[in-house]
């Protein structure tokens, strides 16, 4: 049996990750694919609560320290991933290490550092970056409400995403129409599909 392909979406607050994300898996699992909806930071475990409770400002964690438990987070339901892979559901993945780094980094903190604690992690065979200025982002609903939401910091951000792209990378542009997206996220999709099934690649593992 041909194994799942890990699709991931990154990108900055506000431009439509989860809205295209879990668009993308209601058609798979509608064209009779096998597909799963994972997202970072999962907020329901142990490690997430502390996330989230620093995210929402409910408590204070050094920058240090919240960013491996990011990592922590993504660890902890890798071989989950990875058995899901193998058994052939398709991962529909919104953020995961690369937010980890962009994030970090544009905090100041040194970029081989942050990219250390993920090395190993399985890596995705494609990314599609939702790429929207930050300027236009802030207009969209509910901007601001947590921590990272602040105009020169996602800036920053953007910037650093821009740093690790490499050709299993597409940029999507997120100021367009929801539904135009998504038919250009399924024609990627379907490219990546494609592309699998001619020649099967292992699970890459993450900056090895
Ligand atoms: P959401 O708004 O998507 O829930 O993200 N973040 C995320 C990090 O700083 N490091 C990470 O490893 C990940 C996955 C991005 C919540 C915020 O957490 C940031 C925005």
């Amino acid at each position: 049996m041909a194994r799942g392909l890990f699709i991931l979406f990154e990108g900055c607050d506000r431009s439509g990750k989860t809205t295209q994300s879990t668009r993308l898996v209601e058609a798979l699992n509608s064209q009779g694919i096998r597909a799963k909806l994972l997202k970072f930071p999962d907020r329901t475990t142990a490690i997430g609560k502390m996330i989230d409770g620093y995210l929402t400002q409910q408590n204070k964690l050094s920058d240090e320290a919240v960013h491996l438990l990011f990592s922590a987070n993504r660890w902890e339901v890798m071989e989950q991933m990875r058995a899901d892979l193998e058994s052939g559901t398709t991962l529909i993945v919104d953020r995961y290490a690369f937010s980890g780094v962009a994030f970090s980094a544009a905090k100041k903190l040194d970029f081989k550092w942050c990219k250390a604690p993920d090395v190993g992690l399985l890596a995705p065979d494609r990314v599609f970056f939702m790429d929207i200025h930050p300027d236009d982002a802030a207009k969209r609903e509910g901007y601001g409400d947590e921590i990272y939401e602040k105009r020169e910091f996602q800036i920053e951000v953007r910037v650093k995403f821009f740093t690790m792209m490499d050709n299993s990378w597409s940029i999507v542009d997120a100021n367009k129409d929801k539904d135009e997206i998504h038919r250009q996220i399924m024609a990627l999709t379907s490219k990546a599909f494609a592309k699998h099934n001619e020649a099967e690649s292992p699970i890459k593992k993450l900056w090895t």
